[in-house]
């Protein structure tokens, strides 16, 4: 198959890919830590390293932030913003959080206390005025309310205030605001969630009000579920509204995306294709990688994700549209997937390398980082402010 690059180029110029401010600091699972010498520890430290991974992938210019891990100055998070602007990013989406605080162990929005409920609304309604001062557009909810036991809660009663909480936020933001709701089918409530599902998260996101859409984060399903399948539904119902990429081989592993699945991932990547064909426009998507790297070094990690979505994209695109409706027509299924598998087998490596070349990037991203010596240089200077502050690193 011939590689015309001009279309895909363009479109992946378009296809700016938002980092996760989580992913650069020390994360661990419930049994512990395992601590980097380059990890981040303010953030500070964090769009720095974002910033090193646009610097070399001109694709990263926003970043997601946590309002509890990230919002440091709460009287003034237009200082995020600075912060950002000055080493040339901006401040993505935005992130409440209401699942770490002691009082939400029985859940947010759906706690039977309404003093907790009103704290829980009250947060993600601060983090809309966040949104405003720093000039997101995006604001991405993430619920753990669930229970671990049958009989724990009242189900429906506990969706209607769901639905009153999310339908009170989405009318404070703005023109311009997009809300975006994640499901997942459990963790921390190995019972029920509370939106479990893509079909539960369209439907409070209708509930909640024109600018709700859903988030699609590829870790949150069950093992074998057909995620494409979600991706086109939504797609067609006008629903998508973003994805937190990443890989899993088991349940939500934070894995770089295409580690475990890249045929996964890329038949996600071509039902978008298919659509913007079909709409001669692109889909409203944000495009968001939610991964912690527990064991890998982040900043590499992170390049390392984004080359591989850029690669995945680009070989979606390869998917010959008229040979497929024709294949399609004739019921020739053969033919049909035959589409899809030379397409995910040709190399486009070479011409995404010479892509960067001709926008001013290294050819080689993960290459022009590590030569840098940018990781060397963030690690003994973290360290030596590891050990100056508590002495608490070990
Ligand atoms: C929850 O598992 C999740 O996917 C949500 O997006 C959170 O905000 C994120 O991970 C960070 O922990
Ligand atoms: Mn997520």
């Amino acid at each position: 198959m011939s590689v015309d690059f001009d279309e895909i180029g363009a479109r992946l110029e378009r296809l700016e890919i938002e980092l996760p401010s989580w992913g650069f600091a020390d994360t661990g699972t419930r049994f512990g830590k395992f601590l980097q010498d380059g990890a981040a520890l303010t953030l500070e430290d964090k769009l720095d390293d974002a910033a090193e991974v646009h610097r070399v992938t001109g694709s990263c210019p926003a970043v997601a932030v946590h309002v509890l891990w990230d919002v440091t100055d709460p009287g003034n998070p237009g200082a995020l913003a600075e912060a950002a602007s000055s080493r040339g990013l901006r401040i993505g989406s935005i992130n409440p959080n209401v699942f770490q605080d002691q009082c939400y162990k029985l859940g947010s929005v759906s706690n039977t206390d309404p003093a907790i409920r009103r704290r829980a609304i009250d947060h993600m309604l601060h983090s809309v005025d966040v949104g405003k001062a720093t000039g997101s557009d995006v604001l991405t909810l993430w619920f753990a309310d669930g229970t671990n036991y049958p009989g724990q809660g009242d189900i429906r009663r506990r969706k209607r205030w769901f639905e009153e909480a999310l339908r009170e936020v989405h009318e404070a933001m703005p023109d311009g605001m997009t809300m975006l709701v994640e499901y997942k089918p459990f963790e921390p409530g190995f019972y029920h969630t509370d939106i479990a599902d893509w079909g539960m998260s369209c439907s409070f996101a209708r509930h909640a009000g024109a600018n709700a859409r859903v988030l699609v984060d590829t870790g949150h399903h069950l093992p074998g579920q057909n995620i494409e399948h979600i991706v086109a539904f939504l797609i067609d119902e006008g629903m998508l509204g973003g994805f937190h990429f990443n890989d899993s081989k088991y349940a939500d592993d934070d894995l770089t995306t295409g580690s475990i699945d890249p045929y996964g991932t890329f038949r996600i990547l071509h039902e978008i294709v298919h659509a913007e064909r079909e709409l001669g426009a692109d889909l409203p998507i944000a495009w968001m990688i939610d991964q912690s790297h527990n064991l890998k070094p982040k900043t590499e990690a992170m390049i390392q994700t984004v080359t591989t979505i850029q690669e995945l994209f680009a070989k979606a695109m390869l998917v010959d549209p008229s040979r497929l409706a024709s294949a399609r027509d004739r019921g020739d299924i053969v033919s049909a997937e035959e589409c899809l598998k030379s397409a995910f087998a040709t190399d486009v490596r070479p011409a995404l390398a010479a892509w960067r070349k001709a926008r001013g990037l290294p050819e080689d991203p993960l290459e022009a980082h590590r030569s840098s010596g940018y990781g060397e240089r963030i690690a003994a200077d973290r360290i030596a402010r590891k050990s100056a502050s508590s002495g608490s690193y070990a």
